[in-house]
């Protein structure tokens, strides 16, 4: 069949929209008609060249949300018709990171992921004959997409697309960072760095498990308003703080954070969210994603005097399991989602929403098809 997608050609050039070959799904794998996707920073990030396993062409997107449109051999988990969020971060149920129950890395079928291709080696997507790469196993910036059945989790079929599509990846990242991974309690104090798409749902996940003070930091002060918005108690601006931003956040919750949260990327940014946090018990938590080659660094008696360094992949959720929750709380108003959808766009519009992230004017973009 032929698919409208926004074909990533090359590093650092805009997408282009273009009609692309997609084969149907094979054994165990499904077809999505995709409805609406966000874009998030990571997509941006990989057409920028950051990443490591940044492959083109290809078609990237990974918060997508749409309607199984066929079924390949034995899939048996979801039918046509069904609602659909695709995962990237699979949940096969079966592997030994499944079956730890420590972790919400699947890893049945990294490997191929990683490459582009579907778990057999091979790509759906051709143009002009030539292969065209899958991005994080979704692809959602194409009208269709193939992904495993593992990858699909159901959702009921009242959620708006508009906004269940951000469960894919932001709101899932940043609640599930809050509630599965770090684990915050009903009184801590927190600090969020980097109050965009991921940083905001850190902020409303504290805001919902109880959390007392949660201060926010951001170079942009149009986040100030953002971060209020969703729960944020005090804002910091580090280029507007006199001396070291640690010493100023560890003089503002009485010597240290318990929970600290890096939205940033960046790893300096990074070190401070560590060094911010309490002495003998703070847990500070990697979201953001760093460029190839970057490193990160502390004194190792940041870690000996009791400070815990960890980081969060898709918010610790289960991607099957956890995200039709996830979809039902926000449906029950536990959490919100719509006012951070602050622009929607045309498939034709994509390249507008990356230009709209890098100028800090956007929380979240979605293409609507
Ligand atoms: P975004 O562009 O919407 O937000 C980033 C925010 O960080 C902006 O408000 C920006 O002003 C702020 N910022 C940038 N540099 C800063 C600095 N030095 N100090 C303070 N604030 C700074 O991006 P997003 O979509 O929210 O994504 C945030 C990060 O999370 C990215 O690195 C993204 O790749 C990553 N991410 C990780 C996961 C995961 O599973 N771990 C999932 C989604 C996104
Ligand atoms: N491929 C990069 C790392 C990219 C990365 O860390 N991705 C996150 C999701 S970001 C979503 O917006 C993730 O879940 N990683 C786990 C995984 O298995 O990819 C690199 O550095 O090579
Ligand atoms: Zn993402």
């Amino acid at each position: 069949m032929k698919t409208r997608a926004a074909v990533a050609f090359e590093a650092k050039r805009p997408l282009e929209i273009v009609e692309l070959d997609l084969e149907g799904p094979k054994a165990g794998e499904v077809l999505i008609e995709i409805v609406a996707t966000g874009i998030c920073h990571t997509d941006a990030y990989t057409l920028d060249g950051l990443d490591s396993e940044g492959l083109f062409p290809s078609v990237l997107g990974h918060e997508g949300a749409g309607i199984v449109r066929e079924i390949g051999a034995g899939v048996t988990s979801v039918a046509v018709g069904d609602h659909v969020i695709p995962l990237y971060t699979p949940e096969c149920r079966e592997c030994k990171s499944c079956l730890s129950g420590k972790t919400n890395l699947c890893t049945k079928i990294r490997a191929t992921q990683g490459k582009g291709l579907m778990p057999d080696g091979t790509t759906r997507f051709s143009y002009k004959g030539q292969p065209i790469f899958h991005y994080m196993g979704c692809s959602t910036f194409s009208n269709f997409t193939v992904v495993p059945e593992i990858a699909v989790a159901k959702i009921r079929t009242d959620a708006p697309f508009q906004s269940a599509c951000y469960v894919g990846c932001g709101v899932t990242t940043g609640v599930g960072a809050v509630v599965n991974t770090a684990k915050v309690e009903p009184g801590a104090n927190v600090i969020v760095f980097g109050l965009g798409g991921i940083g905001l749902n850190v902020i409303q996940g504290a805001r919902m498990v109880g959390a007392d003070r949660i201060i926010g930091v951001d170079l942009n002060d149009d986040k100030e308003a953002w971060g209020k918005r969703f729960g944020m108690t005090h804002f910091v601006n580090p280029s507007k703080v006199d001396g070291d931003i640690v010493q100023h956040l560890i003089g503002l919750t009485d010597g240290g954070a318990d929970y600290t949260f890096d939205c940033t990327g960046n790893t300096t940014v990074m070190r401070q969210a560590l060094e911010a946090c309490h002495r003998g018990w703070g847990v500070s938590v990697v979201i953001g994603v760093a460029e190839a080659g970057k490193e990160i660094s502390t004194r190792p008696f940041q870690l000996v005097t009791g400070r815990v360094w960890k980081g969060s992949a898709f918010g610790g959720a289960r991607g099957r399991t956890d995200t039709p929750k996830i979809v039902d709380w926000y449906m029950n108003g536990k959490i919100e989602i719509d006012p951070m959808i602050t622009h929607v766009l045309t498939l034709d519009e994509i390249n507008r929403g990356f230009d709209l992230m890098h100028a800090g004017e956007s929380i979240r973009s979605v293409v609507q098809y």
